[in-house]
């Protein structure tokens, strides 16, 4: 059974990879990542110029088919990733993901990234909901599309986008239709639901300390919201452009319906936080056993190819 997939024209063994914040911001974290085999490639913590502590604790709530979470973009700072990325022994490829506080930072990395060693996948993150003074960039369709002029004037590298979710079908047609101006390599569809509210009953009190209890969706929740995404963008972008779905996988099925939606590669964010890196070895499994008893071989067989239902 061949699970392999491309990013451009970058391997990856397996389709699988962490959601960029999930076990990937320390040293520790990402070797354990680089060292664990079901996963075929992996995602650093978005970095900023500067090392940030992140928001208040408690700033991540599991729930009951999901979490919510307000972190704050805590992360060790640009160089250390950057180092990480360049200087690590690589057993499968990396994607550095990063989130500058404003538009200039932005700018800022990518040219230090331009400017590296680095050759490996960018990429950056449009849509962090959590972080005060700092709107989801790619909710701002026209800043957006001045934003990735200005980055390809000097970017020669490949770069992606993490995208926010979007709800309604002209939004799809509105952002697509500014990707498809630039050579992105990929994008990442979906972040974080953003905004989200849970509250306790007992205590009459919402679970998270930042923002007033306000954070982003992630896990089982966020499934359909993720296909959808998935689905609707494959539908739009040139095919040049790649896709990583990423959004409430907690199974093999879960993984396959992203890949019949369009996505190339899948990422995992709540379900490894909550169950371990062991969810990668599980899901590849059950992902296995799906694509055996429809005679699938690879991913190719399958990929993009939902149906609709006709009269
Ligand atoms: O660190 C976070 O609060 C965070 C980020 Br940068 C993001 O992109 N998505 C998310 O759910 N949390």
């Amino acid at each position: 059974m061949d699970l392999s997939s491309k990013i451009q024209n970058v391997k990856f063994e397996n389709l699988f990879l962490n959601a960029s914040g999930i076990h990937c911001q320390t040293k520790e974290e990402l070797d354990d990542l680089m060292n664990n085999s079901y996963s075929g490639g992996m995602v650093t913590k978005s970095a900023t110029s500067n090392h940030r502590f992140g928001n208040p604790l408690p700033r991540y709530h599991s729930l009951p088919s999901g979490s919510i979470n307000s972190m704050g973009l805590p992360n060790e700072g640009f160089d250390f990733y950057l180092d990480y990325v360049t200087r690590t022994e690589q057993k499968k490829p990396i994607i550095l993901s990063v989130a500058g506080m404003s538009k200039e930072e932005d700018l800022e990395l990518l040219h230090q990234i331009q400017d590296s060693d680095y050759q490996g996948l960018t990429e950056l993150n449009l849509s962090c909901p959590n972080v005060i003074g700092k709107p989801q960039m790619a909710y701002d369709f026209q800043g957006s599309d001045i934003m990735l002029n200005e980055i390809f004037k000097f970017f020669k590298k490949p770069l992606g986008i993490k995208l926010p979710p979007y709800f309604d079908l002209v939004h799809f047609d509105k952002i697509a239709s500014i990707l498809n101006q630039y050579p992105l390599s990929h994008v990442n569809t979906i972040n974080s639901i953003g905004n989200g509210m849970w509250v306790d009953i007992e205590s009459e009190k919402v679970v998270l300390k930042p923002k007033g209890g306000f954070g982003g969706i992630g896990g089982a929740m966020a499934l359909p919201t993720a296909l959808a995404n998935v689905r609707a963008l494959r539908q739009r972008l040139n095919s040049s452009i790649d896709i990583i779905g990423t959004g409430g996988v907690t199974t093999g099925r879960d993984a396959f319906a992203h890949i019949l939606c369009g996505a190339n590669m899948v990422s995992i964010g709540t379900q490894v936080y909550e169950e371990g890196l062991g969810a990668f070895e599980r899901i590849t499994s059950e992902l296995k056993e799906i694509m055996n008893s429809k005679g699938y071989h690879s991913l190719d067989d399958f990929r993009g190819k939902l149906k609709t239902i006709e009269d």
